[in-house]
């Protein structure tokens, strides 16, 4: 077979259209990420603000507990057929970096185009290439297959300059932005993709620069619709929105409601439900970077299958009685603690569509 043959090892359109395969993220040697003050501030839990410190790895009860909920949640997806990669193991501790457990965040898939994150955090700097040079950039060698790397980072960080005036504020709710607009900055988790259009947010980690890069970026005919979002520790957009299918819609109340979505145009005809419940608070194992709204970062395996964190049965019961989806659940409480749950901790390379 010649490489033109072959079908591409990356075409993902959107969060919803069957899954074909996918990258499973890992724990191991996870630590705590080591930033700014006025970033662990903006975008940490108050209460776990001083463990963000250098060289302090996660404890390792959630770490090893984590790598079996991670590996539990690759063997049910490789069960129903689905591909499934996994990141190199790095250790995070001596390259003064975070984790490789939340894949979602470094690169954005559109189509056969990939773009790798510009991170604020500059932690994160090398993940991609740490985690994935032995996998996903193997898959990219294939010339149909297009990897825009990240512009590089500047020697001095100058994202915290000349702060308060530098800059902007959510015009939500008046918080003050952790980041000026002195370079480009963006995590790929501020963008959810809906097929030729493509929503993203500012936030925290994501500025003016980064968002014009992306929009220029994206695939011919893919347009970039920006969502306001009224969150004051905003970063990443899948704890707001959960397309199901192409359509329908679940939406976190506390952060967007039905008049921001009619903004967007591609929504008009959408079904956009609120989470019908308050989500349940979380505190054992300890959620020091996240919200109870981890309960919408989920992962659709197909228009009407769904992959659910089992400690939410209510919402679970809601997905299969209110929008037609078989569910599966899985434990994934020891992820989170690391910053995400199931669609944070993975990122899918082709769905059928
Ligand atoms: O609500 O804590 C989490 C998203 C992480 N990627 C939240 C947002």
């Amino acid at each position: 077979m010649t490489a033109n043959s072959k079908p591409l090892a990356v075409r993902s359109w959107d969060e919803w259209s069957p899954l074909k395969s996918i990258i499973v993220g890992t724990a191991a040697n996870s630590c705590f990420p080591f930033e700014h003050e006025r970033m662990i501030s903006s975008t940490t839990t108050a209460a776990h603000a001083a463990q963000f410190k250098k060289d302090n790895p996660f404890p390792q009860y959630i770490l090893k507990a984590a790598d079996k909920e991670l590996d539990k949640f690759a063997k049910v997806l490789r069960d129903r057929g689905i591909e499934v990669f996994r990141p190199n193991t790095v250790d995070w501790r001596a390259v003064g970096g975070y984790t490789g457990s939340m894949v979602r965040d470094g690169l954005l898939v559109v189509g056969s185009t990939i773009i790798e994150s510009a991170y604020s955090w500059r932690s994160r700097e090398k993940e991609v290439d740490l985690m994935l040079k032995d996998t996903l950039f193997k898959l990219a060698e294939d010339p149909r297959i297009t990897i825009v790397r990240a512009p590089k980072p500047p020697a001095r960080e100058t994202l915290y300059d000349g702060y308060p005036e530098a800059n902007k504020v959510n015009p939500l709710n008046g918080v003050r932005w952790a980041i000026n607009n002195s370079r480009i900055a963006f995590d790929a988790a501020d963008f959810m993709r809906f097929g030729n259009v493509v929503v993203g947010q500012y936030s925290h980690v994501t500025n003016d620069k980064g968002i014009d890069y992306v929009r220029s970026h994206l695939p011919k005919g893919v347009l970039l619709e920006l969502l306001d979002v009224d969150d004051p520790h905003c970063m990443h957009l899948d704890a707001v929105l959960l397309p199901l299918r192409k359509g329908l819609l679940i939406y976190n109340p506390d952060r967007t409601n039905k008049e921001a979505l009619s903004n967007i145009k591609l929504f008009d005809n959408w079904d956009c439900k609120p989470f019908p419940f308050v989500p349940k608070a979380r505190s054992d194992p300890p959620s020091y970077m996240t919200s109870n709204w981890l309960v919408l970062n989920l992962l659709v395996l197909d228009p009407h299958t769904i992959m659910v964190d089992e400690y939410d049965p209510e919402f679970a019961e809601f997905l299969r009685k209110e929008c037609g989806m078989e569910v599966i659940g899985i434990p994934f409480r020891h992820v989170n603690c690391l910053g995400g749950s199931l669609h944070c901790a993975t990122l899918d390379l082709v769905r059928d569509s």
